[in-house]
């Protein structure tokens, strides 16, 4: 059976068990689901046509079934390091800009993730029905989420609130993500070889994979509804990013003013939510975004190509046949450096 098919066939049973989030439920939903080791030794189920691991599970089901959305929530949606950390600061500083003071950007106190809450991961985390009146204070409310379009709470789709989707060409994500795990292993854990975890990356098997389902369900949306769902990619943010910001401003409702623009608000934007800026700051070179994963190991190299250095020729050349396989007709391409890939 595909993916596909699978997705298929979850979808019509696991909507009706994702209103049982009790912990005896979830074990018997778990036994219901295909199984397939992950990258560092813990398994991941596919729910929904996702890949997802048993303690992600419940939180991903409490959003699913409680997220209240309203018309002037702004949601924050990618798969792991496509560019949350950046997007997080660029949409929080973008949208308050005029809630705090030019110099005093709670950025540089605060760690993105801090600031932007993911909803699977600390809003549902212990609690499935939170008070969210208590968890930012800034509005409208920003939240973050890595859940696949196909699977966001009806709520999310029904209201008027905007999504804004960043994306990053799949051979860079990869090895991100290879790297910070492999980083973070402790003895405890069985991490997979690179090439084993090329192989479950191709495969689809990733957190909230399959890569490419998750890049093209955004996709589609965003071309189906432009004014709610705005898809950037990593390398056009390293490419241009005041124009991108200008673009975000713009979609969020909150374009910059002509003044603004003359005194450098965007430069500054920019400079703040930069890699080179966050990378350096204290708060996130010290801390822990949860027990064994520290702040800093958000913040690696941020180079556009650098899977180059890690990627052999026939990995970059298996990649490339999956872009253009997966991608055909969709109007979705990746830069990798310096070129890019067509569908
Ligand atoms: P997450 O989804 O787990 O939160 P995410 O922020 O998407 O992670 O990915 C981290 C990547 O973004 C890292 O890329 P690298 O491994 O290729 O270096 C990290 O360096 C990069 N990154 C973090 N902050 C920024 C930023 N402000 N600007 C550009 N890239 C950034």
């Amino acid at each position: 059976m595909d993916t596909a098919e699978i997705s298929e066939a979850n979808l019509v049973t696991l909507t009706e068990d994702a209103h049982k989030s009790s912990d005896d439920d979830l074990q018997q939903l778990l036994q219901t689901l295909p199984k397939e080791e992950g990258w560092s030794g813990s398994s991941f189920y596919l729910y929904q046509g996702f890949w997802c691991s048993a303690r992600r599970l419940k939180p991903v089901i409490s959003f699913q079934r409680h997220f209240p959305a309203v018309d002037s929530n702004v949601i924050v949606a990618s798969l792991p390091k496509c560019g949350t950390t950046w997007l997080k600061a660029l949409t929080f500083s973008t949208l308050y800009r005029n809630q705090f003071a030019r110099d005093e950007n709670p950025l540089l106190n605060f760690t993105p993730h801090q600031l932007v809450h993911q909803l699977e991961y600390d809003v549902y985390v212990n609690n499935p029905c939170p008070d969210l009146e208590t968890i930012s204070i800034y509005k409208p409310r920003l939240f973050a989420t890595q859940v696949p379009y196909a699977s966001l709470p009806i709520s999310i789709k029904d209201s008027r609130c905007k999504i804004v989707y960043v994306c990053r060409n799949p051979m860079d994500t990869f090895i991100s993500l290879w790297l910070f795990i492999e980083k973070l292993q402790n003895e405890s854990q069985e991490l997979v070889s690179l090439d084993e975890a090329f192989e479950k990356f191709c495969h689809g098997v990733c957190a909230f994979g399959p890569f490419f389902d998750h890049g093209l369900g955004y996709w589609k949306a965003s071309q189906e509804n432009p004014k709610k769902i705005l898809f950037l990619k990593y390398e056009d943010l390293k490419e241009d990013i005041n124009s991108q910001l200008k673009h975000l401003a713009m979609f969020l409702g909150v374009p910059f003013t002509e003044d603004e623009e003359k005194q450098g608000v965007v430069e500054e934007i920019a400079k703040v939510c930069s890699f080179e800026n966050l990378k350096e700051l204290d708060v996130n070179k010290k801390g822990l975004f949860i027990p064994g994963i520290p702040n800093e190991s958000f913040f690696r190299k941020a180079k556009v190509g650098d899977c180059s250095n890690y990627l052999t020729p026939s990995m970059v050349e298996r990649l490339e046949k999956l872009i253009q396989q997966k991608l055909d007709n969709s109007g979705l391409t990746f830069k990798l450096s310096s070129k890019t890939s067509k569908a």
